[in-house]
């Protein structure tokens, strides 16, 4: 019986030993002390993330990054960007000279669990699609048999595309380049049929790089799930948490009307929610260890979901991608935050 109540008692400190661990916020520590968020993104996907020629970042994926800023140092510039290709982020997360990789990276349980990963949320939701030169005549992928394909490497795509050509009993010929812009130029020269990507990709990619948009079509066919979400290595839960939430805080702000124009106006609501997630009433500020003011900071300066997605890849912008999926959940959309409580 004794040893019984040692063993657990012995359990019980082994368990709140790793507890504490976990929580024990050494990335975040280590991020404060540089002054400066290190995140890894995509080398250029116009609307996801790309430079312009003075160096300034912008896309929905960069948004992430500067919310995440945004909460920690009250400041969304204090980011530092590493373009990575598919091939090179997971590693550049793994040892340590990323802090998180917001990068059209797909939520996967490999990646969530034997890469060492968490996905902290996802920010875009998106399907596999093709896109070919419209004078090949092609109006459906199942008429792809026998086609050339150009696909990035170290990325979903390769074995969706695989298994798409299988199940349908067709053959394709693989054309695999790493860099992205000796991809687009590939396609772009006739070398391959077919370019297959994100959805989100092909409409970035026709909008801001082909010679001629409107020679280029989008077959209808979306062939997987690409949940995009930021990710961050094990080992500090509390980074993960503040990640996770200035993602969902973003969502929770376009769900209730707070926008980076009124944002001032609704400090003064007397909706009690809203006091909660602007932090009028305290309390969600020092839960996740940040200030009180992070989701005031994050939408003031960043925006709130559909704000920062309107901007970047909406209708207004040169991407012109429908909601969709991306919808809030009132909307009929899949965008939905547990609530900041
Ligand atoms: N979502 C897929 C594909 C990610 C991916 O690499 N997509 C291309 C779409 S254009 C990209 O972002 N390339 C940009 C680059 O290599 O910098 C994954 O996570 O494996």
């Amino acid at each position: 019986m004794l040893n019984k109540v040692l063993a657990a008692g012995v359990a019980a400190v082994t368990l709140a030993g790793v507890a504490t661990a976990a929580y024990a916020g050494k990335e975040l520590d280590a991020i404060k002390a540089r002054g400066q968020l290190i995140c890894g993104v995509s080398t250029g996907v116009a609307g996801f993330a790309s430079a312009d020629s003075q160096g300034k970042w912008t896309g929905i994926d960069v948004d992430v990054c500067r919310a995440v800023a945004a909460a920690i140092f009250g400041d969304s510039e204090k980011v530092k960007y590493v373009p990575t290709t598919a091939q090179q982020r997971f590693t550049a997360l793994q040892s340590g000279e990323v802090d998180l990789l917001v990068r059209t990276t797909t939520y996967t349980l490999t990646r969530d669990t034997a890469l060492g990963f968490d996905f902290t949320g996802i920010n875009y939701y998106d399907g596999q699609g093709f896109m070919v030169n419209k004078k090949l005549g092609v109006k459906s992928a199942k008429e792809l048999n026998g086609a050339t394909v150009c696909v990035q490497p170290g990325t979903t795509t390769e074995l969706n595309l695989a298994d798409y050509f299988r199940a349908n009993k067709m053959t394709f010929k693989p054309v695999v380049i790493e860099k992205i812009e000796e991809v687009r130029a590939a396609f772009f020269a006739g070398r391959c049929d077919v370019f297959t990507t994100d959805a989100s990709g092909l409409y970035a990619t026709r909008a801001a790089n082909a010679p001629k948009p409107e020679d280029y079509i989008i077959l209808p066919e979306i062939i997987s799930k690409e949940p995009l979400g930021p990710v961050v290595r094990h080992g500090d839960n509390q980074f993960a948490d503040i990640v996770r939430w200035s993602l969902y805080a973003m969502i929770e702000a376009e769900e209730y009307g707070i926008t980076s124009k009124n944002v001032d106006e609704m400090m003064k609501s007397d909706n009690p929610t809203i006091k909660r997630i602007l932090g009028v009433t305290p309390g969600m500020g020092k839960a996740l260890g940040v200030d009180e003011k992070w989701v005031y900071n994050i939408v003031k300066q960043v925006g709130n979901y559909g704000e920062v997605f309107e901007r970047n890849v909406g209708m207004g912008s040169p991407l012109k991608i429908a909601r969709g999926q991306n919808e809030l959940w009132t909307k009929g959309g899949l965008q939905y935050a547990p609530p900041i409580r």
